[in-house]
């Protein structure tokens, strides 16, 4: 369907010459993906493109093609700036003065949230990704071919914003898109290996030992794991290092609420809740000064882990008991 917002971001795109990729810190398989696609897309026109990054691209990326494109500081002042995947504009960290000051700042991303203010800010919610919105781009505004390094991308921002076409946000225009990706002849098995299923020695460290300390209360239907200070502080933990440890209690048969509890340093807790069918874990994050959704929240709190346990329980199983 044509969007005037995003004809006019094509347009800005088009006619400039030198022109930087913003994605959000941390950048994910979507937003790393996304401006991977579209500054490929936008040096095959000709145009000189910077993807600025503030950190390493994780190794589970490190495969995706384009990554010549990438920068650690500015070149320079660049004419056109593009957010990408961004519905906050803190979360372009240090790179946020950068956005501010170019002359034409453009946003496309998904997030119902957003509230970045651009020239020209097009987003649409019912994109399960952004790597949806740089296809409609390129191929509907661009109006030029895709090739096969940018279907890789394309298909990785794509699988990881639906968790590999499971998460509820998959649409029939979301599978037209990646069937129309695959007849790149792209190694769509190796990107779903090395986005979901290849882990790092540390990570497998730390699933054996949040395994270990998994204790089980009220019938199974509450799980508790933890990582404490001792455990991680020898090792060269990443961030994503964590990410799905909370799911080794949740997915466990029966459980409906699994915490997980990491130290990050001394005494310093970060919680994970996720509950499966019908408590509500933002209000139990909400306890300790967190958030979140129903189905997936966290906090943040100061120790001993006894403590927090204690305070959790108390609060979890009266929730497990009322509402099953
Ligand atoms: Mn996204």
């Amino acid at each position: 369907m044509f969007d005037e917002t995003l004809q006019k971001i094509a347009e800005n795109l088009m006619n400039s010459e030198d022109i930087v990729l913003l994605p959000h810190i941390n950048a994910d398989g979507d937003a790393l993906g996304a401006a991977l696609a579209l500054g490929l897309a936008l040096t095959g026109m000709g145009k000189q493109v910077d993807i600025l990054l503030e950190e390493e691209v994780p190794s589970n990326l490190d495969f995706l093609p384009g990554q010549e494109l990438i920068k650690k500081t500015p070149g320079k002042v660049y004419t056109v700036a593009v957010n990408i995947d961004n519905g906050d504009i803190s979360r372009l960290g240090k790179r946020e003065p950068l956005f501010r000051s170019a002359g034409i700042r453009l946003s496309i991303d998904h997030h119902a949230t957003n509230r970045v203010e651009a020239h020209y800010s097009y987003v649409n919610t019912k994109a399960a990704a952004t790597g949806e919105i740089v296809y409609d781009l390129i191929k509907n505004y661009f109006k030029r071919n895709l090739n096969k390094d940018i279907a890789i991308c394309l298909y990785t921002a794509i699988v990881t914003d639906t968790g590999g076409f499971r998460y509820t946000n998959t649409t029939p225009e979301t599978l037209i898109i990646c069937a129309d990706l695959m007849r790149y002849e792209i190694d769509f098995p190796y990107v779903i290996k090395k986005v979901f299923d290849m882990i790092s020695y540390t990570k497998l460290y730390l699933m054996k030992k949040t395994i270990n300390s998994l204790t089980l209360l009220e019938n199974g239907k509450l799980a508790i794991s933890y990582l404490t200070y001792e455990d991680i502080k020898n090792y060269d933990v990443k961030n994503d290092d964590y990410e799905g440890l909370v799911n080794i209690g949740r997915n466990l048969e029966g459980v409906e609420v699994s915490v997980f509890l990491r130290e990050d340093s001394e005494g310093n807790f970060r919680g994970n809740l996720r509950s499966n069918d019908y408590v509500d874990v933002s209000e139990i994050a909400e306890k300790f000064n967190g958030g979140g959704h129903k189905r997936a929240a966290g906090f943040n709190s100061t120790g001993p882990r006894e403590k927090i346990i204690e305070k959790l329980i108390e609060i979890i199983i009266p929730k497990i008991r009322r509402e099953a």
